[in-house]
């Protein structure tokens, strides 16, 4: 099968030809699970894993590969990933110890599902807008679940504002004609939503079979379980790419406030008309965001921009003792090397 299926174009050939070794072949990932990877070469389908020159420099968990990725292998049996293809965009999300851990690259598209069956929740909503704007992607707003909600198009209209949005049922509609119509052929595009909202239901619609397994959320576990464990790309009808993923609990953005500002590009708007330029929306005289949004929207985007310049200087200390370990590890390895010659 041809790399062509997966996304394969010039520009990626370039990319590749730019950065990558002599002898080593151009894959991608399509499969990651506990750290072991599958991935696509022109022959098909293989195993591999990380070289440990790779594994090694990477001073941050993005620095590693994911699903989506192009990356440089050897032509072994596993085949050893050497580097990774510059990228075109990176779904990643904020993680405790101030890092980032990357959910899938060279996504094109990314439908952001929920469910409307008691899940639905607009701050969440605008929270996977910010990762979407972080990631440079086009986010499209996917309410699954129509069938058992009593007021599908109000929940629509809540979040119509906010990103191109569609009302959908896994179990009851076509969801090829729904969710193909904005994918193009070649593209990527990926699934993101919590745990339960039926993001594997739709990959099944989508594919009129059963690759991957779901499970009814029930009541007393709802928070416990992931039905999807790991993360992989699939090909669609029509000649486009898929990415599943487990449901993501914590939702944490990284330490980019423009970011948040482009995920709530009402309020820049607004802030034009704000009295003072600098106005922070909190309290100032004339404040046109004040006066004209609704007050639990500020509120988010406050909220969010408090926990985006938190994760910054996170990121900036993480940043730092990596550079530092980096530098402690180069000397090691000098004194090492002089300890030898005398
Ligand atoms: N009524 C109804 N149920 C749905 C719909 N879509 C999915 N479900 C059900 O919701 C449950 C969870 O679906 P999954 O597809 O496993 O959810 P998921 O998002 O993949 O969950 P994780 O893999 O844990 O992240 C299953 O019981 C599905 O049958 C829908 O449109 N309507
Ligand atoms: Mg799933
Ligand atoms: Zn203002």
């Amino acid at each position: 099968m041809s790399l062509l299926n997966w996304g394969w174009t010039s520009f990626w050939a370039e990319r590749f030809q730019a950065s990558a070794p002599t002898g080593l072949l151009p894959a991608r990932i399509v499969g990651v699970s506990r750290g072991e990877f599958a991935l696509e070469i022109e022959t098909g389908r293989t195993r591999a894993e990380l070289s440990g020159r790779l594994e090694y420099a990477a001073a941050s968990a993005v620095e590693l590969p994911a699903v989506g990725d192009w990356v440089a292998v050897t032509p072994t049996d596993p085949a050893l990933i050497v580097a990774i293809v510059e990228r075109r965009s990176l779904f990643a999300r904020a993680i405790e110890n101030g890092d980032r851990q990357p959910l899938a690259a060279n996504v094109d598209i990314a439908f952001l599902v929920c469910g409307l069956d008691g899940d639905f929740n607009i701050r969440r909503v605008e929270r996977y807008l910010v990762l979407a704007r972080e990631a440079g992607v086009d986010p499209i707003i996917v309410l699954n679940k129509r069938d058992v909600c009593a007021d599908p198009a109000a929940a629509l209209q809540a979040v119509a504002s906010l990103a191109p949005a569609v009302l959908v049922s896994a179990l009851q509609d076509d969801i090829p004609a729904l969710l193909g119509r904005f994918v193009e052929q070649g593209q990527t595009a990926a699934l993101l939503g919590s745990s339960g909202v039926g993001k594997s239901t739709l990959v099944n619609a989508l594919l009129g079979n059963t690759v991957q397994e779901t499970f009814a959320v029930r009541e007393d576990d709802a928070r416990g379980r992931h039905t999807t464990t790991s993360r992989a790309l699939f090909r669609m009808p029509g000649d486009w790419l898929l990415v599943d993923m487990p449901g993501l609990r914590a939702v944490g953005i990284g330490g980019s406030s423009t970011a948040v500002d482009d995920a709530f590009e009402d309020i820049t708007e607004l802030a034009t008309q704000c009295r003072f330029h600098n106005c922070t929306h909190s309290g100032e005289p004339d404040c046109a965001v004040t006066a004209n949004l609704h007050p639990r929207r500020l509120e988010s985007y406050h909220k969010l921009q408090r926990e985006a310049a938190y994760q910054h200087r996170k990121e900036d200390a993480t940043a730092a003792r990596a550079q530092k370990e980096k530098w402690k590890a180069i000397h090691r390895a000098h004194n090492k090397h002089v300890d030898k010659r005398t």
